[in-house]
């Protein structure tokens, strides 16, 4: 049992500390990006006292500007949790040096950090941040778990100038780290710089977080599968066929409709998320830049597997910021099989625009 005041007393690894010994793996490294994670990790703190307050401190429901609710550049309704997470990590991003430039789900455009401006150093910082403050929001207002989402890039274009558009569009496989923020029962950060994945539990008691998952991976047994059900009746036959098997093979469904909640049961207990693209919408739901490409990267480092329809996801290339993309991810195994089914499909769905 995990008991994380315990961790404290007998000094194990805050994210602090971690990141920063970490860092030594990494020749030349200059402890830029270790700032950066702790930072994220700062924010993550302020989130998690909000959304763990939420139902008291006024701030359940939706967002309203001039008395209309708002809504993101997808034309989704905003929860007030919504804009303060948005809020909070891009203000605590954009007061980090090594920050460039950010793409938040909530925000249409780059977000160009110029920390000239402020007389406080030069340019632009050479991180690019992917970032989906708060995922899975609508299940803030009946309380269950909710998450943040992000992936660091190394920009590719001269510091002196803005970020381009093409510093984000990098493929998974160029991200120099990923994580997530998972809100639940407890709070846990889960990060990877491409030597494993560790996991981190906030000890609300001291405002810490303490390692409590050292080198996650995918377990060997397949348990769960992950769908919300209303969204394969007009998608690829043979994803219906991979869930029949899975069942003959004895898993079983959980879904939260909170995207990092489920990935990280399916981490732990071994299993598969699944939202594919329907023949109206090939492109599915989710979105490629902060919700798909961070999480293939860590289940790659779990020793997982991710895909969209026809490719692994880890190969592809965005073309645009706010691309959606279909994701099935999680249990390397799992991954094979529905592959494997979905290129023998009679009916597959079709590629989607910009891949
Ligand atoms: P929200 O942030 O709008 O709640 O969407 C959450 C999400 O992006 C992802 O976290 C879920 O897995 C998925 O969408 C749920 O979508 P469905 O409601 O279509 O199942």
């Amino acid at each position: 049992i995990f008991i994380p005041t315990l961790y404290a007393m007998i000094g194990v690894n805050t994210l602090q500390e971690f990141v920063v010994a970490r860092q030594a793996d990494f020749a030349g490294a200059t402890g830029d990006l270790s700032r950066l994670l702790t930072d994220i990790g700062t924010a993550a703190k302020m989130v998690n006292m909000h959304v763990n307050s939420a139902g008291l401190s006024g701030i359940l429901g939706v967002h309203k500007a001039q008395g209309n609710t708002s809504k993101n550049v997808q034309g989704e309704l905003q929860q007030k949790l919504d804009v303060y997470a948005d809020e909070t990590f891009t203000r605590v991003l954009k007061s980090c040096l090594k920050v460039g430039g950010i793409v938040s789900e909530e925000q249409p455009g780059i977000i160009h950090v110029d920390h000239s401006e402020r007389g406080e150093g030069r340019g632009y910082g050479k991180y690019m941040v992917c970032i989906d403050p708060l995922d899975g929001s609508s299940n803030v207002d009946v309380n269950i778990s909710v998450g943040t989402i992000f992936g660091i890039y190394r920009r590719k274009s001269p510091l002196i100038d803005p970020a381009s558009t093409s510093d984000f569009l990098q493929p998974a496989g160029a991200l120099v780290a990923a994580g997530y923020v998972l809100y639940g029962s407890s709070t846990m950060l889960v990060y990877s710089t491409g030597g494993g994945v560790n996991g981190f539990t906030f000890d609300p008691s001291i405002g810490e977080f303490f390692l409590s998952h050292p080198n996650m991976q995918f377990p060997e047994e397949e348990r769960v599968y992950s769908v919300n059900d209303a969204r394969i009746s007009n998608t690829d036959p043979a994803i219906s066929a991979f869930l029949s098997d899975c069942r003959d093979r004895g898993m079983t469904a959980r879904y939260t409709g909170a995207l990092v909640a489920d990935f990280h049961r399916n981490l732990i207990q071994g299993g598969i998320y699944l939202y594919p693209g329907s023949f109206d919408q090939p492109e599915g739901k989710l979105r490629m830049l902060y919700e798909a490409q961070p999480l293939a990267f860590l289940a790659k480092q779990a020793g997982g597997a991710t895909c969209c329809h026809h490719h692994d996801l880890l190969d592809i290339t965005p073309t645009s910021l706010h691309q959606r993309t279909p994701l099935f991810t999680g249990h390397a195994s799992s991954i094979a099989r529905l592959r494997s089914m979905m290129r023998a499909s009679a009916h597959p769905i079709p590629e989607p625009a910009g891949v």
